[in-house]
């Protein structure tokens, strides 16, 4: 498998995963919907699909409840009104761990995660935590989109790495896989990113919890049917978050070199004052330079 590693000290040997889920977010996607729960299944039969439709006004609902209908690994979760991306995810994530899925995969309604590239993502989280369908790593591409969206998500990932130092290339990817043990690991309930920004978010919650983050190289094409929801608000969402996240986060930095200098003054320093400090950049794979100390 070619791909990039972000951390190493997740544990080895992991558990095969026996039951995964698709969950798929749709608002106004009548025309893609259908197709791309068709191809999931052809092409990954063991893998279940559930939709989770904000009452999408097109009636993407009723065609979900069809599909669900004549397939009983097909699934829906109807919620009340648009409200972003991420409060969908996490209604999604609580949903699968109740019903005892191993692990799930985000992949957008729009076919622009091409289902063929599944197989890929579920082999790499053989050993993986979290696997990231990457349009920015050797071998990952975008195709037809134009040069303002790429720009976009370019100049989104280069302000993510800027602002939260960690390495990995496409923090704003829509088509992973979590393992369901890593959901577990990320405090969901304090997740409060509602658009895309959530992609960065847990994210960014993982790299933090020392779980092991791989991105897989994909082909993105751009959807041919219906309209994008990207909006200046989801970007300035997205922003507004990065910046505070790092700003915390260089906060710490700051605080933990400030109590390392004061240990060096002081022999009797706590264990907590002369822990190691990270050097600035997410220092993976070398936990013991981890800023959080997740050695
Ligand atoms: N449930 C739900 N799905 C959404 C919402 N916003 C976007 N989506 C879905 O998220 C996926 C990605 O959205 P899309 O508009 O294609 O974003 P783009 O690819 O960045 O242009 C699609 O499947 C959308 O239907 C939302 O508020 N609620
Ligand atoms: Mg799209």
């Amino acid at each position: 498998m070619s791909g990039e590693t972000t951390k190493t000290s997740g544990t080895p040997g992991r558990a095969a995963l026996r039951r995964i889920v698709a969950l798929v977010p749709t608002y106004n996607e009548r025309e893609n919907l259908a197709s791309l729960v068709q191809r999931v299944r052809r092409v990954a039969p063991e893998v279940d699909v559930c939709v989770l439709d904000d009452a999408s006004p097109d009636g993407t609902g009723r065609i979900a409840d069809e599909l669900a209908a004549a397939d009983p690994q097909v699934h829906v979760l109807h919620r009340p009104g648009k409200a972003g991306l991420g409060a969908a995810y996490l209604q999604g994530f609580v949903w699968a761990l109740g019903a005892g899925y191993d692990a799930v995969i985000e992949i957008d309604a729009d076919g622009s995660h091409r289902p063929q590239d599944l197989p890929r993502l579920i082999e790499a989280a053989a050993d993986a935590d979290v696997v990231i369908g990457s349009r920015w790593v050797p071998g990952g591409q975008v195709v037809n989109w134009p040069g303002r969206r790429k720009a976009l998500s370019l100049g989104a990932n280069a302000y993510t790495r800027l602002w939260l130092g960690m390495p990995v290339r496409d923090a704003t990817a829509g088509f992973r896989l979590y393992r369901a043990s890593a959901l577990r690991d990320l405090d969901l309930q304090a997740v409060a990113s509602q658009g895309y920004c959530f992609q960065v978010d847990l994210t960014w919650r993982a790299v933090k919890a020392g779980l092991v983050v791989v991105e897989v190289p994909i082909v993105f094409v751009e959807r041919e049917n219906g309209a994008s929801k990207m909006s200046g608000d989801i970007v300035r969402e997205s922003m507004r978050r990065i910046a505070w996240w790092g700003a915390v986060y260089r906060g710490e930095q700051v605080l933990h070199a400030a109590r390392r200098l004061a240990g060096r003054d002081r022999p009797t320093a706590s264990p907590e004052q002369s822990h190691p400090v990270g050097s600035g950049a997410v220092s993976a794979p070398d936990p013991s330079r981890s800023p959080w100390g997740a050695s």
